[in-house]
């Protein structure tokens, strides 16, 4: 009896520490953008404030700034003012519940999870531009679901580049999982081909396919997209079943027009923003989820394998206009 309350309070702590961590890697990795919006508006007005015109015009501002887009900034500014009309707000602490209520609301249907015992293999795949992320995504997901005790073996679909497969394989090591590339072949049907027979017959939990950003032209990259879909499914008809897009949280909204161009060539399933530890825009991954209405499952908050976090809504909007200490 006494040992079993032991371990349980044991597993709480964990579950608090793990939190804890979650909290911090948030905190850390939306710094330039909590720069601006908190910091920004406490050395304007102070933890006392007062919402007037001039108060909703500074705000207006930073939110621009952010990234936030016009029709996220607006529907917030409408919220401060609708809720300041009701109750007077007063201070930064009562504008900050107020935003937390609207981010809320907003990313309410936002599910991160992946579901990947739903399937075996569950077949994961990343698209998008080059340089936004792909790779090092891939190899952090891979240590996310080994630290949830599932196996993951990545295949290197980008063909295109040697040093693409290598910078894989270190991924790779690094979280414990398996590796299928070809160094020799120009097009990736062939190893993606053979990773999914593999993956089928070793009855690896997850397979993780990475694919080129950049061939000649964006019609080749599409086409090629078309037919890695098509060379998994001769497999796993139904799969892949989670196909994320990559987009570079530095590079603001644009990554919107790139969610379109892919959204195109495959049912895309969710978004994963990267570097948002780079940028002070970090309202992005808010007006991209409104544009698109697709889930973000995960950002990336900076160079380590486990600076891959499932997004939460709570620890996002905290981290952006910060809880008063
Ligand atoms: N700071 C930071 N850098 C990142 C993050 N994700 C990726 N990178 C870097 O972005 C660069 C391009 O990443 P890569 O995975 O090769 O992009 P790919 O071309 O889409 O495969 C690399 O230098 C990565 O280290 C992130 O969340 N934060
Ligand atoms: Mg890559």
């Amino acid at each position: 009896m006494r040992f079993s309350k032991k371990k349980s309070s044991n597993k709480k702590e964990e579950t608090l520490k793990v939190s804890k961590q979650k909290e911090e890697k948030f905190n850390i990795g939306f710094e330039l953008s909590r720069n601006r919006l908190k910091e920004g508006l406490l050395s304007l007005f102070g933890k006392e404030i007062k919402i007037n015109k001039n108060f909703l015009e500074q705000i207006e501002a930073f939110l621009y700034q952010s990234d936030f887009g016009i029709t996220v900034t607006e529907s917030l500014l409408r919220k401060i003012e609708e809720a300041s009309r009701k109750l007077p707000i007063t201070n930064y602490q009562d504008l900050s519940n107020i935003l937390r209520e609207e981010f809320r609301e907003r990313f309410a249907r936002n599910n991160p999870e992946i579901p990947i015992d739903s399937h075996k293999p569950f077949v994961l795949l990343v698209v998008g531009v080059n340089g936004s992320g792909k790779t090092t995504t891939l190899g952090k997901l891979a240590y996310f679901f080994a630290q949830q005790g599932k196996k993951s073996l990545i295949i290197a679909g980008d063909t295109y580049r040697a040093a693409a497969i290598e910078q894989l394989e270190l991924w790779a090591q690094r979280a414990g999982a398996d590796f299928i590339k070809n160094p020799d072949a120009k097009n990736p049907s062939g190893i993606i081909y053979e990773g999914v027979q593999k993956g089928l017959h070793d009855q690896t939990d997850l397979l993780l396919i990475d694919t080129a950003g950049r061939l000649h032209n964006k019609a080749n990259l599409m086409e090629e997209l078309r037919k890695i879909v098509r060379v998994i499914q001769k497999l796993i008809p139904d799969a892949p079943h989670e196909s994320l897009l990559i987009l570079d949280g530095t590079v603001g909204q644009n990554g919107i027009v790139q969610a379109r161009e892919f959204g195109k060539i495959l049912p895309l399933t969710g978004l994963v923003v990267t570097k948002l530890d780079g940028t002070a825009k970090g309202g992005v991954l808010t007006a991209i989820h409104e544009k698109m209405g697709l889930p973000v499952k995960f950002v990336g908050l900076g160079e380590k394998i486990d600076d891959l976090l499932p997004f939460d809504v709570d620890l996002y909007v905290d981290s952006l206009f910060g809880k008063m200490d």
